[in-house]
């Protein structure tokens, strides 16, 4: 029986170093996964390498290197890019492990003890960049897309059309957002023809073998698709059956392979389906998806020293709405840290502080106040808005963007509370304080509730207002009175 929720992303080929898309989608399901631990909820998320097929041993050539040093090499890369990140993976899958590959060809034998896989020949176009064939001639030939001839076994995708057909009849929720669903449709009202799952392994040498058939490799998609319950422990039934099914989080590229290929391998394996298919857009540069194949990536060093690891966190999900495609820029990015990083959330934090050292010396009077206005009671039921996002969050993984918009809301109320009220004039010592201990207790929970996104600042806050660590154990606690000296400086402006 199920008992842990798990969230995956697709794992990346290790043709290039990562970029900010792999970082997104890695990303997203990090605030996921941290806000459940925030909850103190046990979920799962794995992440990493796909690490076989035409692309990758391409890349490994061309350095000069074998694949699987290739594949070493670039494993260490991405795991040093997302640790850099505050990315924290319960497992990093790698497709060339032994675990996985005896996952992939126990489902290889089960499709083929059911009846769906067939030997035949193909000829067609083949994308290299993509790892698929392609419909129709391309305009323009180039280097990625070659011609294919040869031996291959075939999956039988036509067979399941009509039950895949009834199942997404049956669960238009499947895949988020609509637009995407409907696109799955789309392709299901096209007609689904069989499709090419193996290459000789003459042609392809760097694949998991065919069980029977040591002469071809299976085709990097079933590799990879499989990953997905081999990360969990599949086959062995008493391990993945706690996980799986799980949520998947993907890019718009490869919605196809998720909505089409993968439900029809396990429904062929007879094993259930995914929960959901949380589909983003690309970070683009111009008009081209920044790409590893296109080698158009922003450089993320000096990003960094600039905006900091939470800058740039916080501008990816900010930056836009979850399932559009967005501009990866620095003067956007700097606007949206500027904007609600450094002009409210920091200078709020350092507004009130001010006051606490000018007129209390740095510390703030005992005691938890119950400040009854009209505007204190809105600025808790916003803040309780922000609570319940980080609730949702952990069972929607979509309602991403809403939750990031209910933080910046507790922040702008903050602020304008604090200069509407002129909490900087009032002459009444007691009352001064109420209102900065409500408005810095306040500050102390949307920091707690905006962990998962800002892990350094928040840290950093929680310590220096007295707390041993950023955790819910400190949500509702009184406010330590003394405050340090050597205040962090959030967010400060470029
Ligand atoms: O497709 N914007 O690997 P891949 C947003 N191995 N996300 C982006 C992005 C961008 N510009 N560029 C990449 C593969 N991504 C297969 C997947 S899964 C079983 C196998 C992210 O290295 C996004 O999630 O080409 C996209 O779907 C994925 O990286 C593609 O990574």
């Amino acid at each position: 029986m199920k008992t842990i929720k798990y969230l995956t992303t697709p794992i990346y080929y290790p043709n290039n170093t990562p970029h900010v898309g792999h970082l997104y989608s890695s990303l997203l399901v990090d605030v996921w996964k941290k806000a459940a631990k925030l909850l103190n909820r046990k979920h799962y998320f794995t992440t990493g390498l796909d690490e076989h097929g035409q692309k990758v041993a391409q890349a490994a050539a061309a350095r000069g290197y074998s694949a699987q040093e290739h594949v070493n090499h670039l494993s260490a890369k991405f795991i040093e890019f997302f640790q850099h990140f505050n990315i924290e993976w319960d497992y990093w899958v790698r497709t060339t492990s032994v675990e996985h590959k005896m996952a992939v060809q126990n489902i290889w034998m089960k499709l083929k003890n059911n009846g769906y896989i067939y030997k035949g020949n193909y000829a067609g176009w083949y994308s290299i960049s993509d790892e698929t064939y392609l419909a129709e001639k391309p305009e323009q030939e180039s280097e990625h897309i070659v011609w294919r001839e040869e031996d291959c076994y075939f999956f039988k995708l036509s067979a399941l059309e009509d039950q895949l057909k009834k199942f997404y009849e049956e669960h238009p929720d499947f895949v988020y957002p609509n637009k995407r669903y409907n696109e799955a449709m789309g392709f299901l009202q096209n007609g689904l023809k069989d499709f090419v799952i193996s290459r000789p392994k003459n042609r392809l040498y760097w694949g998991i073998e065919v069980p029977d058939d040591s002469d071809h490799v299976i085709y990097v998609w079933i590799d990879a698709l499989v990953n997905y319950i081999s990360a969990v422990g599949y086959p062995n039934e008493e391990e993945y059956k706690h996980y799986w099914p799980g949520k998947h989080v993907l890019g718009k590229d490869i919605l196809k392979f998720h909505a089409i290929y993968w439900p029809a391998i396990l429904m062929a394996t007879q094993l259930p389906l995914p929960e959901k298919l949380i589909v983003h857009g690309w970070w683009m540069r111009d008009d081209a998806k920044i790409s590893k194949s296109l080698g158009n990536a922003v450089p993320l060093d000096d990003l960094i020293t600039k905006y900091q690891v939470d800058g740039i966190r916080y501008f990816l999900l900010r930056g836009i709405e979850l399932g559009e495609d967005g501009q990866f820029r620095e003067d956007i990015l700097k606007g949206v840290v500027h904007g609600d990083l450094a002009n409210k959330y920091g200078n709020i934090f350092l507004r009130m502080l001010g006051i606490i050292e000018l007129r209390f010396g740095g510390a703030l009077p005992n005691g938890m106040p119950n400040l009854k206005t009209k505007e204190a009671d809105a600025l808790r039921k916003t803040l309780d808005r922000l609570y319940y996002s980080v609730d949702t969050l952990i069972d929607e993984p979509e309602t991403m963007s809403e939750y990031l918009n209910r933080f910046i809301e507790v922040i702008v109320q903050i602020n304008d509370y604090f200069q509407n009220n002129k909490i900087w004039e009032i002459e009444d010592k007691v009352e001064q304080a109420a209102n900065l201990y409500f408005l810095m207790d306040i500050f102390r929970k949307a920091t707690v509730l905006i962990s998962p996104v800002l892990t350094n600042s928040a840290n950093a806050v929680m310590k220096f207002l007295g707390f041993p660590e950023c955790s819910m154990k400190y949500y509702d606690s009184n406010l330590p009175l003394e405050y340090i000296s050597n205040r962090p400086r959030l967010f400060p402006k470029i």
